[in-house]
């Protein structure tokens, strides 16, 4: 099999079609095909961009004609937490995403694309159940997908929860939304990334000032072992944090029995593989960059010569 590996979309259909016909696809009955290669989309096709259900509608017919494969990124998951009412509460209506107060304001805001062209309309509650169908992640014979990052203990924890296309469930919506959940860590895991606390007493101010005691990591990196080294924050911030370990028990091993592709990250410059069996394809198409792919042709050993950049 040949797959076509495609970064966060975020609402840019003019870059998604740009790249498309670029790597050979054309439309035919509605969606577009390759003659022997499929796509698979690593999550994230709405917020930010202009053209957020263009997007959405060619990534599921691609789906539907069996020309693609999608799987779950956190932007979806956040949509569909904002769609579902909270079945705990009673005597109101809340959703598991909060739209009141300032966290709702500020949810509001991330997803303002996306309702500009949904909110009221039959499509919004269409594209949700959509959502609901795609897996958290691909682990397929020959290659494996997740949207942050591929952690076994997580993924053997969500297994027997998910449903039948490692999918989430409604109840596994409202567990992932709690916090004190362990189903909300794991699933925040496979979907945003690795977060681990920093040694007693140290903490660094965010760039609107807040005090932050947890930072994300680079948990592809097996060359760092200190917090400077494997954060996953501008350099100047970086450089501040202790030069601690971070425990090995916060961080994933990659077994590295097959490739592993990934988005989320925001990356720029030109693309680079992460290691020789982890490759990230997002450089921020959502914000500027181009959108990405990388033409898998069967290599076990990923080849950076295989990134296609799209220039938006
Ligand atoms: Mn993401």
């Amino acid at each position: 099999m040949s797959f076509d590996i495609i970064g966060d979309v975020h609402g840019q259909a003019d870059k998604l079609e740009a790249l498309l016909q670029a790597m050979g696809y054309r439309k035919r009955a509605g969606s577009y095909q390759h003659p022997h290669r499929t796509a698979i989309f690593v999550g994230d096709y709405i917020d930010r961009g202009p053209r957020q259900l263009d997007t959405y509608r060619i990534v599921w017919s691609m789906v539907e004609s069996g020309d693609a494969q999608a799987i779950l990124g956190n932007h979806e998951f956040n949509a569909i937490a904002w769609n579902m009412p909270d079945p705990e509460v009673q005597d109101e209506l809340q959703y598991l995403r909060p739209r009141h107060g300032d966290q709702g304001a500020r949810n509001r805001h991330q997803h303002r694309h996306f309702l500009a062209e949904v909110e009221g309309t039959a499509q919004h509650d269409e594209a949700i159940e959509w959502f609901l169908t795609l897996p958290l992640w691909l682990d397929l014979p020959e290659l494996r997908v997740v949207h942050a990052c591929w952690h076994d203990g997580y993924i053997v924890e969500l297994q027997p929860l998910l449903g039948p296309s490692r999918t989430l469930t409604p109840e596994l919506m409202v567990r992932a939304s709690r916090r004190e959940d362990p189903v909300f860590r794991a699933v925040e895991g496979l979907t945003k990334g690795i977060e681990v606390a920093l040694p007693d007493g140290h903490m660094f101010l965010d760039k609107d000032g807040h005090e932050r005691r947890n930072v994300r990591i680079r948990w592809w990196d097996e060359g760092g072992s200190s917090f400077r080294e494997l954060a996953l924050m501008p350099e100047q911030e970086r450089m501040a944090l202790p030069d601690l370990r971070v425990p090995e028990e916060a961080r994933p091993v990659y077994d590295q029995r097959k490739p592993v592709f990934i988005g989320h990250y925001w990356l720029s410059g030109a693309p680079a593989l992460q290691s020789e069996r982890i490759a990230c394809v997002d450089y921020s198409a959502g914000k500027g960059g181009p959108l990405v792919a990388y033409r898998w042709d069967g290599e076990p050993t990923l080849d950076a010569n295989h990134f296609h950049v799209q220039e938006p």
